[in-house]
């Protein structure tokens, strides 16, 4: 059920070998089952969901803006921190910079976390309107709306005065207006009647900010990130009189939605009950699931300490248990009179192509309890 692992990947016109992605060095947290993941590229397959969802985008983009966005979706993913963080004005100590969050290739080197890391380059090259779809990567928790890798796509568009002059309105009110109508349009052109909301939030490069919301399985789920572009990152690319917006799409989340997929690992199956059920340039079928297959909850309780995080907790959980892993869940957080910590998680195991046995289930928890006090340092109770 694991995906072998190919030596050497070609991305982008850039060979990259394991073995300059992964490494066993305190810089570098980078595990194979990530880098199994750095040539799949779901994105660029015209029959895969995701893919199927890229061409929709652009199709609303060449009709609502005939021949203006530009399409990167082949732009290679092992970027530097300056990409990644400093163009777009992520602050030193943010915590999407850490470890924990992130995925390091090397200090100054990480596997992108979100494809506004191709924004800065892209303006310094002259583009003005253009679309980025690509995989990135975060360690994060696990959950049906949670993967260490999934797909985004950025949208980024300029503006000049004449734009905005004129229209009663200044840069940042116009921008902004453009880009909600810009969103909604495209939310009407692949849903047709969807329940939405906008939120108001916060991105270190876009002021103001938002959020779309989209009720899905009974809760609101966030869909994509957006805003006026900051002026200092224009500034910066030789745009000194421009406004811009962007926004960052993530594309499982949407796909979700439009399919009625209900597990985000779903994407990554190979299993042609799932892979069949989609065809090129066929937007709203809805998938029939083929898994009925039950799931296993199996509880563990530690004593935490200072350096524990839930993020370590899943990347050993998906590195013993892969895709067998569909939820990790605190489920009790209590601290004694001597002031230590207790945390029990349940992990809940399900196969989303064939039943486990109880044996294959009880091995995969063992091998969790060890590598959660050998690698992470808590004491089991
Ligand atoms: C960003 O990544 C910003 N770069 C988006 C942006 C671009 C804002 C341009 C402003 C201007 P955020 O971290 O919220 O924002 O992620 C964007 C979207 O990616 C989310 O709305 C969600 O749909 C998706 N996403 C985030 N984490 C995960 C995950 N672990 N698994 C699947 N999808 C995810
Ligand atoms: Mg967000």
């Amino acid at each position: 059920w694991r995906q072998p692992v190919a030596s050497v990947l070609e991305l982008g016109g850039v060979k990259v070998s394991r073995e300059e992605i992964v490494r066993d060095d305190p810089t570098n947290n980078v595990p194979d089952t990530i880098f199994s993941k750095l040539g799949m590229q779901l994105h660029r397959r015209d029959q895969h969901p995701i893919g199927i969802l890229k061409n929709a985008i652009y199709d609303y983009f060449d009709t609502n803006y005939p021949n203006k966005f530009e399409k990167f979706d082949n732009l290679f993913p092992v970027v530097s921190v300056k990409q990644n963080f400093d163009d777009v004005l992520v602050p030193a100590d943010h915590v999407s910079r850490s470890y924990n969050d992130t995925y390091y290739v090397d200090s100054q080197t990480v596997l992108r976390c979100h494809t506004s890391a191709h924004q800065a380059e892209l303006l310094r090259k002259g583009h003005n309107y253009f679309l980025v779809t690509g995989d990135v990567y975060r360690r994060d928790s696990i959950d049906s709306t949670h993967y260490p890798v999934f797909h985004q796509m950025e949208g980024f568009r300029v503006f000049a005065p004449n734009d905005w002059e004129g229209s009663g309105v200044d840069g940042t009110s116009y921008a902004a207006l453009d880009l909600k109508n810009c969103l909604e349009g495209l939310a009407r052109h692949l849903f047709g009647a969807v329940e939405m909301r906008w939120v108001d939030t916060y991105f270190p490069f876009t002021n103001p900010s938002f959020e779309l919301e989209i009720y899905f399985q009974e809760k609101w789920m966030e869909v994509l990130g957006c805003g006026v572009t900051e002026q200092e990152i224009l500034k910066n690319c030789g745009r000194t009189n421009n406004v811009a917006w962007a926004f960052g799409l993530g594309l499982e989340r949407l796909a979700m939605v439009l399919f009625d997929i209900p597990d985000i690992r779903l994407f990554w199956s190979s299993d042609e009950r799932f892979t069949s059920q989609f065809s090129k340039g066929k937007l709203g079928m809805k998938f029939k699931p083929f898994s009925k297959y039950p799931p296993c909850y199996k509880d563990m309780s530690f004593w935490i300490n200072d350096s524990f995080t839930e993020n370590n907790l899943c990347e050993v959980v998906r590195g013993v248990a892969g895709d067998l892993a569909e939820e990790v869940k605190l489920i009790d957080n209590f601290t004694n009179k001597k002031g230590m910590t207790s945390h029990c998680y349940r992990i809940t195991f399900r196969s989303m192509e064939r039943s486990l046995t109880d044996e294959e289930i009880n091995a995969l928890q063992l091998k969790v309890r060890e590598q959660v006090e050998s690698k992470l340092n808590v004491v089991l109770r």
